[in-house]
């Protein structure tokens, strides 16, 4: 089911898949699984009317399911013998349990008494038998499944080395503690989790292996004990994803542990007409990154550790990519496997051909955390906050406007480096009343933030953060 859905996922057209973000948010996947766990409880019901009608019609159809899963499982990156075994067996037993219940319905129909009938009693017994073989499977698959267990213990007791360089002190007053602001650095379990993966890939750290491959002088393997060994640099970098609504909330920041990939690409030693890097994941998906990021005096990191502690599974155990200033997509693949030097003109990245652009640097933003959209507050000092972005530039300035009036400027917090996100706040005067507050962003270098918007595809959505307050007297 997991293999079906993630070749659902990645079948589906790309507008398809941005209204079930959209809609479902984070809680895409579980819809997902939802939705499939109804069409199959239909389906599986018509098999039912189907077989008492016609015999082997039911069968078929459970059978046609059984090579629909099967095709799905083969399409994924990750293809396991158990994997391929489970929809076959899945439709086996289906068709079994299938013949035997229409077998036990007909000697109902039969017998032609309602009632405490012996054939009903059967009946009954089939279906609460398979019920209850359907949850021991469940169980089954789940211990087995349980490498994630083994893995979690791995990570649990995992020691990671204190970096070389350690991430620079956060300024005094970066944080506004401003109440409903983000926090400057995001806590790991709220942290935006976006990847096409149905079931997070479970890698051991110590069967990890990174190979550079393709446009290099020489291939490079890495072992994670190798990666440790390194001297290790430590960073804030706020990453954000492409799909981020003006306002929305995928976007965080933390504190990320590891090695400079242009240290390890140093080592390779790319060949004069390569211009991208196309990462891989264990489970295929692929992001393409210009060399000259990756190359460059940023601190594009493999990383290994996420605000001090190793990466969460769902973050990318054992080893990801983190480059400031990229939007995810084209960056930040997790569970990571592969870098193949190669060039733009030759390899296409996971997202590219699903209409999304092929680079994609994060836009100047800013939002608006206080008051929330739509909220009632009293009329006067009204204190406004939020936070602003401008990767590898910084911001220079935040300022807001209320009703389209005239731009007032922020108190800008210092911000820990122009790798991440910067608070704001300002209080503005209200009259009772309803009223507009509008937020923009400016670079360290001038450049102000887009008002015109724009969707998220193809590389990002433009426009201002706009919040209605209702003013009270
Ligand atoms: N393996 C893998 N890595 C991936 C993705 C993915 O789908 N698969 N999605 C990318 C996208 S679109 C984003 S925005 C970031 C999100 O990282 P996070 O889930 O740790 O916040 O991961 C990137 N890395
Ligand atoms: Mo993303």
């Amino acid at each position: 089911m997991t293999a079906l859905g993630g070749a659902v996922i990645d079948a589906v057209p790309p507008g398809v898949k941005d209204w079930a973000v959209s809609l479902f948010g984070t809680a895409d996947k579980l819809a997902l699984l939802a939705g499939m766990a109804l069409v199959i409880a239909v389906v599986a019901a018509a098999a039912g009317i189907l077989e008492l009608r016609r015999r082997f019609a039911g069968a078929a159809v459970f059978a046609v399911f059984g090579v629909v899963g099967l095709a799905a499982v083969l399409t994924r990156a990750q293809v396991t013998a158990a994997a391929v075994a489970l929809p076959l067996l899945a439709a086996g037993i289906g068709i079994a349990v299938l013949l035997k219940l229409v077998r036990r319905l007909a000697a109902v129909d039969g017998a032609g008494q309602a009632g405490e009938g012996p054939a009903r009693r059967g009946f009954f017994q089939v279906l609460g038998g398979t019920a209850a073989g359907v949850v021991v499977g469940g169980a089954v698959v789940a211990v087995w499944r349980g490498g994630a267990a083994g893995v979690n213990e791995v990570r649990r007791t995992l020691q990671l080395p204190k970096a070389k360089s350690p991430a620079p002190a956060i300024p005094a007053g970066a944080d506004l503690g401003l109440a409903g602001v983000a926090p400057l650095v995001t806590p790991n379990p709220d942290f935006y989790r976006i990847d096409t993966a149905l079931s997070v890939p479970v890698l051991d750290s110590r069967e990890w292996k990174l190979k550079v491959t393709g446009l290099v002088e020489r291939e490079v393997e890495l072992t994670f004990d190798d990666l440790l060994a390194k001297p290790l640099v430590e960073r804030h970098v706020t990453i954000a994803c492409v799909s981020n609504e003006v306002g929305g909330g995928l976007i965080g920041n933390a504190r990320w542990l590891g090695w400079p990939v242009r240290e390890l690409l140093a080592m390779a030693g790319p060949r004069p007409e390569a211009d991208m890097v196309l990462s891989r994941s264990a489970d295929g998906f692929t992001a393409s990154t210009p060399l000259e990021v990756l190359t460059d005096r940023r601190d594009a990191l493999l990383a290994v550790g996420m605000n001090g502690e190793p990466l969460p599974l769902e973050h990318g155990f054992p080893v990801r990519m983190i480059v400031p200033g990229l939007y995810g997509y084209v960056s930040a693949t997790k569970w990571l496997i592969e870098l193949k030097v190669t060039r733009f003109a030759d390899d296409v990245a996971y997202w590219t051909p699903r209409g999304w652009s092929e680079r994609g640097p994060i836009k100047l933003s800013s939002r608006i955390d206080v008051p929330r959209n739509g909220a009632s507050v009293p009329a006067g000092k009204v204190l406004v906050g939020g936070v602003a972005w401008a990767q590898h530039t910084g911001v220079g300035k935040v300022e807001l406007r209320v009703d389209r009036g005239n731009w007032q400027p922020a108190r800008l917090a210092p911000g820990i480096s122009v790798d991440t996100w910067y608070q704001w706040e300002l209080g503005v005067d209200l009259q009772p009343g309803e009223h507009e507050v509008q937020v923009r962003a400016t670079d360290r270098r001038g450049t102000v933030q887009v008002e015109e918007r724009r969707p998220v595809a193809p590389d990002g959505a433009t426009g201002l953060h706009t919040i209605r307050l209702d003013v009270k007297t």
